[in-house]
């Protein structure tokens, strides 16, 4: 038994010594939407994977569904060192730059693949601006494209007019102005709600998050769309960023980037399967008829050219850079 002890003594001092001699961190990271929700799903593997891959030098805590920050101040908080990191929707920031629009362009992609070249011109466009404000971009997660969800049958946007809309960003704020809809904004961990209480009756959305909040209790109709695929992404302070040895650092990106590739599929899987589950809740799911379509394509010209005329000389880099390329 002594022996034993001793044994285990020995051992226990030898991976103590053995360890790294960074002192252990503990990050909180907000996240606005439901734990269940695959943007969250995927924050939270992405933070196990950092506290398994740094041996627990730093170990993150996910807070889903707005507990820790709401939605509207995760952004804030990560730039004030309130917190080190968070996950938000990007465009839920147009409200400070128009840059941060880029991904809610109407119609100017309708699949993944165009989404990603889009992605990929706007990034460093988006880093700058970021890094500006003392934040730097770890991964980013597409949403499924966005439809229209109503509480009836809508065949123009005649049929819109006085409807209560819940709004997310600046992009579907406008769309409700310009269909004659009252747009309110409301976090998607608080739709479900606003929906039984008739705060809200129709919104612009993907499949997933109503299919997350059961829409079906209250709503009847979703028009497939397309009208833009908007992103989530990983936020940390740049100050934090830089504090982080560059083993860790490592790690970090290493777990960004699968978090980007497991979430990416994940958006892609989920757009029929959660379009199935409304579909099974009670929903008619369908696309939008022509007309409809047309009405709408004439508004996203018109909020096109209000975000060019927003977003500048940067915007304008963006859109010519993704056309180029097609
Ligand atoms: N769901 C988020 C943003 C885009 C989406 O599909 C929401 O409704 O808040």
């Amino acid at each position: 038994m002594k022996t034993l002890t001793t044994t285990l003594a020995v051992a226990v001092t030898t991976a103590i010594v053995a360890l790294p001699a960074t002192a252990q961190e503990k990050w909180d990271l907000p996240m606005a939407y439901s734990g269940s929700n695959f943007h969250s799903v995927t924050g939270a593997e992405f933070a196990q994977c950092v506290t398994t891959g740094t041996g627990g030098a730093i170990e993150i805590t996910t807070h889903p569904s707005g507990s820790l920050f709401a939605g509207a101040d995760i952004k804030r908080a990560v730039q004030t060192g309130q917190v080190p990191i968070g996950e938000r929707l990007l465009s839920g920031h147009q409200n400070e730059s128009a840059i941060f629009g880029w991904d809610s362009i109407p119609f100017l992609v309708s699949s993944f693949d165009e989404h990603e070249q889009l992605y990929e011109v706007a990034k460093p466009h988006l880093e700058e601006l970021l890094s500006e404000q003392n934040l730097t971009l770890l991964y980013s997660v597409p949403w499924p494209p966005q439809g229209l969800y109503f509480n009836k049958e809508v065949n123009s946007v005649a049929d819109m007019e006085g409807i209560k809309f819940r709004s997310y960003n600046n992009a579907t704020n406008r769309l409700a102005e310009l269909t004659s809809m009252l747009p309110v904004q409301i976090e998607a961990a608080e739709i479900s709600q606003a929906f039984a209480t008739g705060v809200a009756e129709s919104m612009v959305s993907s499949g997933a998050t109503g299919y997350d909040r059961k829409v079906w209790e209250s709503l009847s109709h979703f028009y497939s769309v397309d009208a833009w695929l908007p992103r989530n992404y990983m936020l940390i302070n740049s100050d934090v960023w830089a504090e982080v040895s560059d083993q860790n650092k490592n790690v970090i990106n290493a777990c960004a980037a699968m978090a980007e590739y497991a979430g990416t599929w994940r958006a892609k899987e989920y757009t029929g399967f959660t379009l199935a589950g409304l579909a099974a809740g009670g929903m008619t799911v369908q696309p939008a008829g022509e007309a409809l379509m047309n009405e709408l394509r004439a508004i996203g010209e018109t909020m096109t050219a209000e975000w060019l005329e927003a977003a500048g000389e940067t915007g304008r880099a963006i859109v010519d850079a993704y056309n180029a390329a097609q």
